[in-house]
């Protein structure tokens, strides 16, 4: 049945549509939900109040007719509303702007953006269509979700289109301090982009206060106490209106991490990848999308100069190293690849022995049950992005060790920092201190293993992914809900 006569009460926008295209040995294609905590979260949302998904299904240059997407892994379904991109666009929107100069410019400059007025036109196009699919079918009143950096015009673009609709943005990742984001040659027009948003959340407060200083900076807007007064634009006759921004720390489903890590099988697969290794003593873990914000090379550092001074020794430790492809056509992300596999090449190369590699390093993306297997092997997880919006990689393991056994080491430049603070919080670019912190979650007591182990669980099993999806949404349509009574006239 065709959805799009339909029109929707909630309408989810991302750049990337949560379903994969997938095409049989026979030639027949479909498709195939692709599993996450977004989804996840609001699966039961989108099913009671008559949801849809719009985004871009992963393929270029191909139109796909809207369908339903079923049977998620709470058995409910939700209308996809496909955004086709051409390969230009991929190349200009995508790789371009989105991935080479905004992804670095909001994690710290750790590689260089740049800045090309090609694909800005591209932005701002694409940008411009998923915004027209949406007004297209959301209802009169809807409730809108925009996700993330790809999309940061789309709350402005939408509100002119349809100010009837309530209006949230999600940043995911981090929003960079005044001083790098000033760089940024279409810094207003992004600012004005998000503003035209009800509600606006960010990972951490230090974000919302970034976001809050630029405002101020650039556009000569104050908030009081996390409300901006948006004015009215005459000339695209957009009304003023209240933008409210504040933090909102994105979760997992933490219930379904903790039942994977209580379920046998996935126990005896666990003991069986240390049985692989040699039944070490202690295996240390590092799961990262192949990123530079992720720190690998910072941790592949540390740990080969662990083992160059015997203060950690093949015969009992083992690394394991997944990193899951990404974003494999953009140039940086080519050479970090080469750069990450040359060090862990050479170590170990210096290191490892017959049936004992120093580090096994894995570079492919597994199914959710065996990355879940990887958490429940290992005894420690090394998180030591540079920078990063929250990392649910640190939630996922510490949900899944339901006994309480495993030892988080995570960088204060995660946001998932503000919320684990048992966790062995390192500078991951203090190479001894990271080194120490190493050695110390190698020898710590199971006592104390324990502890800090709980501590972390309470947490993340208490704020999950549907507690952040409820808490936003409640804003986000109380905040609307001022705004349509008109307090910001
Ligand atoms: C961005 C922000 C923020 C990874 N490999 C496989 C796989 N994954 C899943 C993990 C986890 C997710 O992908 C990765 O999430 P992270 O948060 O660790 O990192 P980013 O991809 O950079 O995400 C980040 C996040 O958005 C959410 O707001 O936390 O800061 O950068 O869920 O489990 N899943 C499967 N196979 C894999 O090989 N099945």
């Amino acid at each position: 049945m065709s959805a799009s006569a339909d029109r929707f009460d909630l309408v989810v926008v991302s750049n990337r549509l949560p379903v994969d295209r997938t095409v049989g040995p026979d030639g027949t294609s479909g498709w195939r939900r692709s599993p996450g905590g977004l989804v996840t979260a609001l699966e039961p949302v989108m099913e009671l109040s008559h949801g849809a998904w719009v985004g871009w299904p992963g393929v270029p240059d191909q139109e796909f007719e809207p369908f339903v997407a079923q049977g998620g892994s709470r058995g409910g379904s939700f209308h996809v509303f496909p955004v086709s991109l051409s390969e230009q666009e991929l190349e200009r929107y995508y790789e371009g702007f989105s991935n080479a100069t905004l992804w670095p410019l909001y994690h710290d400059v750790i590689a260089q953006p740049l800045y090309h007025r090609v694909w800005w036109e591209s932005y701002r196009s694409v940008n411009g269509r998923f915004a027209e699919r949406v007004a297209e079918i959301a209802a009169p009143g809807a409730t809108v979700w925009v996700q993330d950096y790809q999309l940061q015009l789309v709350p402005r673009i939408l509100r002119r289109l349809r100010p009837d609709l309530a209006i949230g943005f999600f940043d995911h990742i981090p929003f960079p301090p005044y001083g790098l984001f000033a760089q940024l040659p279409w810094r207003r027009q992004i600012l004005e982009g998000l503003l035209g948003a009800d509600l606006i959340g960010f990972q951490r407060a230090e974000d919302a206060r970034n976001f809050s200083r630029a405002v101020r900076s650039l556009l000569g807007l104050s908030s009081r106490r996390g409300t901006i007064e948006v004015p009215a634009d005459p000339e695209s006759g957009m009304g003023a209106h209240l933008a409210v921004f504040d933090d909102y720390p994105i979760s997992i489903d933490a219930h379904e991490f903790e039942q994977l890590g209580r379920d046998p099988e996935i126990r005896e697969r666990a003991r069986r990848i240390r049985h692989d290794l040699g039944d070490p003593h202690r295996v240390l873990l590092g799961i990262d999308r192949l990123d530079y914000t992720k720190g690998i090379r910072h941790r592949l550092k540390a740990y080969g100069e662990l083992l160059d001074e015997g203060r950690v020794h093949v015969e009992d430790t083992t690394l394991i190293q997944i990193a899951v492809p990404s974003r494999e056509r953009v140039e940086t992300y080519r050479r970090l690849r080469d750069d990450i596999e040359l060090t862990v090449a050479r170590i170990n190369g210096d290191h490892s022995v017959i049936g004992r590699p120093a580090i096994q390093y894995l570079h492919r993306s597994f199914p959710r049950r065996e990355m879940a297997a990887f958490y429940l092997a290992a005894d420690i997880l090394l998180v030591t992005a540079l920078r990063d919006g929250m990392n649910l990689v640190a939630k996922e393991f510490v949900a899944t060790h339901v006994d309480n056994d495993g030892v988080l080491v995570l960088s204060e430049f995660a946001g998932a920092s503000d919320e684990l603070k048992t966790a062995l919080l390192i500078n991951p670019h203090d190479i001894d201190g990271l080194k120490d912190t190493i050695v110390q979650a190698m020898e710590m007591s199971p006592a104390e293993v324990s502890r800090r182990m709980r501590a972390m669980r309470r947490r993340v099993s208490e704020d999950d992914v549907e507690r952040w999806s409820d808490a936003f949404l409640a804003r986000l349509r109380a905040v609307s809900d001022d705004n349509r009574q008109g307090l910001a006239a």
